[in-house]
Formats: structure tokens, C-alpha cells, sequence
């Protein structure tokens, strides 16, 4: 018999995977969730139903995320990741040298356990010494520390169940204060063809809250619309202004500093998404 995973990524729209296995399905408090081994894309993560990282293409969103504002950050050595609990960004956050600490600020603690046992690649870096782990609510989190962090990643779920208060303007000015005088945030923003109005709502939050306010792309094939955004509020660097030649080589598959460069490039309706005013 067959099994397939199916996302229904909006009422009109689904994405499905052939499945080779069922790791482990797990209702926590939080959510539903699943590990498959599928075909195309190797070990898949899925919370509630929708595909949240493969073991194929994890690089992109990861490495987009993270070695963005880390190079247009000229020192960043505190980091903050509020999700992220299956520990990509965390990893791609520990290949910058001047990185001494790193908080994952995870609600979900089923998300790092099973993805420390059955997604290695992707979590191998969550034992390293300069990771914390924090098993509870990012939002408290972010609230109680101020002026702390260089860079916020915020690598977050669908803005659904859990993670609808990542989406919000007092969360952005909490990550404000939470931020050193130079810092840098940057959050997942979903796909500008399932989420064009949220986009818009979220760089108008961001421009409020931020002086330097930039979106950049990335294309990950398993997201919805696969085309992906990623909003950027910086207190002083723009990432647009790095000296590209000076970014050093990292060990990387999809980010180089021309990719760093050309993301912020935005195909025309992406950018009136981001500027309509
Ligand atoms: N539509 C799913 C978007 C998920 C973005 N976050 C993924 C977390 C991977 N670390």
C-alpha cells in the first residue's frame, strides 16, 4: 500500500510526499507531530500537518536565515533563535567564529528530542557547549532580557496555534529591547503567494519599530509557493551595505556572498507587497 503526506498548503492547494516510513507521530501540548521518511526529500519534520523542514533542502531556509544578518552583523557573538527546535539555524549560527553564545528559545521540547534522534544532520549542533536550550515560551523569554542579544532569528512555524504571537507588533518591540544598540532581528515571513497581506502587515510593523528595515528571498522547493521571504530590522548595520569581498568563505551549498547580495534583489510584486504603504 502507498502512503503519501499530504500538505493542504491553502483550500485550493496541496503538496504531497511519497512516504518510505512513519518514524514517529507525537501529540505533544502543543501540536501533532511527525517524522516520515519519504522519497524525494529524505527525513521530513511536520508539526500540525504542515512540512516544516527535509532533510534535502533544509540547507537553503537554514543558511538564508541565519548567515544573512550574521554577516551584516560586523560581530555577532549573542544569539538568540526563538524556535528553531530542530536546531538548523542553530548549526548554520555556529559556523561564525565570533559566536560565544547561542539561546533556542523552543516552546516544544518533543521538537528537539525527536529531532536530535532521528534528524542528525539537522540537529548535530545542539549538544556544543555554546548552545543553550531553552524549553518554554520565546515571548516571556525575549520580554525578561533586554538589551542582550545581536542577533534574534526568529524561526518560527506558519503564524497558526503556537506561534501566532511571533507575528505580532508588541513581540517585534519586545525583540527591540531585547536587542543590543547595534543589533539585528530577522524573521521567517512566509511565501508573498500564500501570505501577501501578512507580509504587508509585518514590513509595516517592522519600518515602526526599526530604522533599517530590508526583505530578501530565497527559493526552497517544499514550502508553499516555494518562493520565500525573510524581514530583516536592523538598529544600525544594512545588510545591503556589507562589503561583499570581505564576507569570508563558510562552509556552505546555497548562501555565498553574491547570494547575499542578489536576495535582496525582489521580483516586482514581492516588492509593492513589501513597500504598499
Ligand atoms: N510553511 C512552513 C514554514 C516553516 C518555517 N520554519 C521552519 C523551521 C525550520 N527550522
Amino acid at each position: 500500500m502507498e502512503l503519501w503526506f499530504t500538505e493542504n498548503q491553502d483550500e485550493n492547494l496541496r503538496f504531497s510526499l511519497k512516504v518510505k516510513e512513519t518514524l514517529v507521530v507525537e501529540k505533544t501540548p502543543y501540536q501533532h507531530l511527525a517524522i516520515l521518511d519519504t522519497y524525494q526529500f529524505g527525513k521530513i519534520l511536520t508539526l500540525d500537518g504542515i512540512l516544516q523542514t527535509t532533510e534535502k533542502d533544509e540547507f537553503i531556509y537554514h543558511e538564508m536565515i541565519v548567515h544573512v544578518p550574521l554577516f551584516t552583523h560586523k560581530n555577532p557573538k549573542s544569539v538568540l533563535v526563538v524556535g528553531g527546535g530542530d536546531g538548523g539555524s542553530v548549526r548554520e549560527v555556529l559556523k561564525h567564529p565570533s559566536v560565544e553564545r547561542v539561546v533556542l528559545a523552543e516552546i516544544d521540547e518533543a521538537v528537539v528530542r525527536n529531532s536530535k534522534k532521528y534528524l542528525p544532520t539537522i540537529s548535530q549542533a545542539l549538544d556544543d557547549p555554546r548552545v543553550e536550550i531553552m524549553i518554554g515560551d520565546g515571548i516571556k523569554y525575549v520580554n525578561e532580557h533586554k538589551n542582550e542579544f545581536d542577533v534574534v532569528i526568529v524561526d518560527s512555524t506558519d503564524p497558526l496555534g503556537p506561534a501566532v504571537g511571533l507575528f505580532t507588533p508588541d513581540f517585534y518591540k519586545a525583540v527591540y529591547e531585547c536587542l543590543k544598540e547595534d543589533g539585528i532581528i530577522v524573521a521567517q515571513t512566509e511565501s508573498p503567494f500564500i501570505y501577501g497581506k501578512l507580509i504587508n502587515k509585518l514590513s509595516k510593523m517592522f519600518k515602526e519599530i526599526y530604522p533599517i528595515t530590508k526583505a530578501y528571498i530565497a527559493t526552497i522547493p517544499t514550502y508553499p509557493g516555494s518562493l520565500w521571504t525573510f524581514t530583516m530590522g536592523s538598529k544600525k548595520y544594512d545588510p545591503e551595505e556589507v562589503d561583499i569581498n570581505s564576507i569570508p568563505r563558510i562552509d556552505t551549498k546555497y548562501y555565498t556572498p553574491e547570494i547575499h547580495k542578489a536576495a535582496f534583489v525582489l521580483p516586482k510584486f514581492v516588492k509593492d507587497i513589501f513597500d504598499e504603504v
